[in-house]
């Protein structure tokens, strides 16, 4: 991937679709559809624009990277100790960035969790980018509630120790949200951070910035069906009680490779309580 070279004739042809008029955004398009892995291709056209323009401008072909949460994995531990528990660490991809924790929450407390979001359960909404505001997905074929930050001393125990296990405070972390699929119901591949372009975007942002991060915590094993699918990486996560999927996106874009999904539930119910973590305070 990073052993593709920027030749002098690359950095010319990129000079000449400036000159040409031709946007930043459409040059990056076509570097990618000759096989250019985009990140890299985004490096190399900003490198050659601003260098281009020199006097200093620069040019942004993506937006720029954000801080995220990552748990402290120096020296590969096969568990790390999170507030008041021992986590396993059961698998790590780099690109996209993802982590796979054993026996993140007790038995019990997976079945606290579901036992106070069942009655409160309603068709599961998306936020709507264009507006703000929140809608029903056809994508989105789950119910599902939100907890707020601390609601009950169990949802706050849990918030305390993903804040140590990701080293991201609790105040930069949405309240949990937990989801019921029952068998059919899916979650169809999406990003979770918000889309820059989208004009709802602004005022969503105002509450604590950019997503940065999830953490899907498996709160049942369905019997077949209801992985968490990462398209990009050709990875599925099985969803065990107890275990937690996590992933970040240091950008709002596709480069970050974040594409993820809920695979069909084929039998037995799915719970999840989803963690997204912000760049800045939430509130
Ligand atoms: O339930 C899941 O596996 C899942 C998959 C994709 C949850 C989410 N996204 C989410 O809550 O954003
Ligand atoms: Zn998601």
């Amino acid at each position: 991937m990073s052993a593709q070279i920027v030749t002098p004739e690359l950095r010319d042809w990129i000079v000449e679709q400036a000159r040409a008029g031709c946007r930043p955004e459409a040059v990056l398009a076509s570097m990618c559809a000759s096989g250019w892995e985009e990140g890299v291709a985004a490096q190399a056209l900003e490198a050659t624009l601003s260098a281009y323009l020199g006097a200093g401008r620069t040019i942004e072909v993506l937006p720029p990277p954000l801080p995220v949460p990552e748990p402290d994995l120096r020296g590969s531990p096969s568990s790390v100790f999170a507030h008041d528990r021992h986590v396993q660490v059961l698998l790590t991809l780099a690109r996209p960035r993802v982590v796979v924790f054993g026996g993140l929450l007790a038995d019990e407390e997976c079945d606290a969790i579901v036992d106070c979001a069942r009655p409160l359960l309603a068709r599961s909404e998306t936020v709507d980018t264009d507006t703000g505001g929140s809608e029903v997905n056809a994508a989105r074929t789950s119910r599902g509630m939100f907890f707020s930050r601390g609601q009950t001393p169990v949802c706050a125990r849990v918030e305390a120790r993903i804040a140590a296990l990701l080293a991201w405070p609790v105040e930069k972390g949405e309240g949990l949200q937990v989801l019921h699929y029952r068998p059919g119901t899916e979650y169809k591949p999406h990003y979770d951070y918000f889309d820059p372009r989208q004009p709802g975007t602004a005022s969503v942002l105002a509450r604590g910035g950019q997503r940065v991060g999830s953490l899907v915590i498996y709160l049942s094993s369905p019997l077949r069906g209801g992985g968490t699918v990462f398209p990009d990486a050709g990875l599925c996560v099985a969803p065990i009680k107890g275990n937690a999927v996590f992933f970040s996106y240091d950008r709002p874009h596709p480069v970050t490779h974040s594409l993820h999904g809920g695979a069909p539930v084929e039998a037995g119910e799915k719970w999840v309580a989803t963690k997204w973590l912000r760049e800045g305070e939430f509130h």
